[in-house]
């Protein structure tokens, strides 16, 4: 009796100290479609899940094409709202601390696909039917790692899906804000769809002792990536004001951009 009391203790002390990456994701699930009742209804937190797992589960982790989540974007049901979506470069830690609480803009990582799987790793092997949270490729050791493909295919289909007048916060503290390489400049620049998006607005985020101005030449590469149909404009936005409304969400949208 002893010994099975002590295994009965033991076994609950360890499988209460550790959640798997099933249980977090399912937890923010759950908690997103919570905070957002209207998208309850059409949103499966099981299949959600089902559909994510098939895409890297028994896989070679630096053999997963971004096409392998496919599923995964089928299964989650969001409609963007037209004008509010905002992309962003070397920018992360604002934009999410300034949209957190603002639905006057949503960013990819706002959206329930996004926030699900926000600041995790995952990976699974050849023949396994695990998913491993450690020793997993690292974002360049490998093109297609199960990482970066979910990121891509996410970001791809997020800019797939904007209309209206889109914008996208860049860092003015960098020499060269606009990279042709990052997600922002090799996918989402190219999958904005002149049949719905009318403008895109770089927001330029700027400390005042920064030099980068709206005239900066990498903004040259942005224009020509950019389908000529969509207008391209550029403004700068004070870091000081950025700053004022994440700390104050009473100043209205209106007066932080
Ligand atoms: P970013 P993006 N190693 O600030 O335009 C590890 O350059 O690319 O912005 N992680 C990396 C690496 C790397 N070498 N490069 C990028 N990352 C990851 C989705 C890392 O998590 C949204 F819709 C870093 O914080 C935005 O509009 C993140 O990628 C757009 O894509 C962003 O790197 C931002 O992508």
């Amino acid at each position: 009796i002893f010994v099975v009391v002590l295994v009965i203790v033991f076994g609950a002390i360890a499988s209460g100290k550790k959640s798997s990456f099933k249980d977090v994701v399912i937890k923010r699930c759950q908690t997103f479609l919570k905070e957002h009742s209207n998208m309850a209804r059409e949103n499966d937190c099981e299949i959600i899940w089902k559909a994510f797992e098939q895409a890297y589960i028994g896989r070679d982790p630096c053999d997963i094409p971004p096409e392998a989540y496919d599923p995964l974007i089928n299964s989650v049901k969001q409609d963007v709202v037209c004008n509010t979506m905002l992309f962003w470069s070397k920018t992360k830690d604002m934009v999410q601390a300034f949209t957190d609480k603002r639905d006057c803009l949503v960013i990819l990582e706002g959206t329930l696909l996004g926030a699900l799987f926000d600041g995790l790793t995952w990976c699974s092997k050849n023949e396994s039917q695990e998913t491993f949270t450690t020793d997993c490729p690292s974002w360049s050791y490998c093109q297609n790692n199960s990482v970066r493909s979910f990121w891509n295919r996410a970001s791809s289909n997020f800019a797939a899906t904007a209309c209206g007048n889109v914008s996208a916060m860049l860092n003015g503290s960098l020499e060269a804000p606009f990279s042709s390489t990052s997600t922002f400049g090799s996918i989402e620049v190219k999958m904005l769809d002149h049949s719905k998006v009318n403008s895109l607005t770089v927001l330029l985020v700027t400390k005042e002792t920064d030099t980068t101005t709206c005239d900066n030449p990498s903004f040259h590469s942005l224009q020509n990536t950019l389908d000529t149909k969509i207008a391209y404009k550029c403004r700068k936005v004070p870091y000081s004001k950025v700053e004022g409304c994440i700390s104050d969400l009473e100043i209205p949208c209106s007066d932080c951009l």
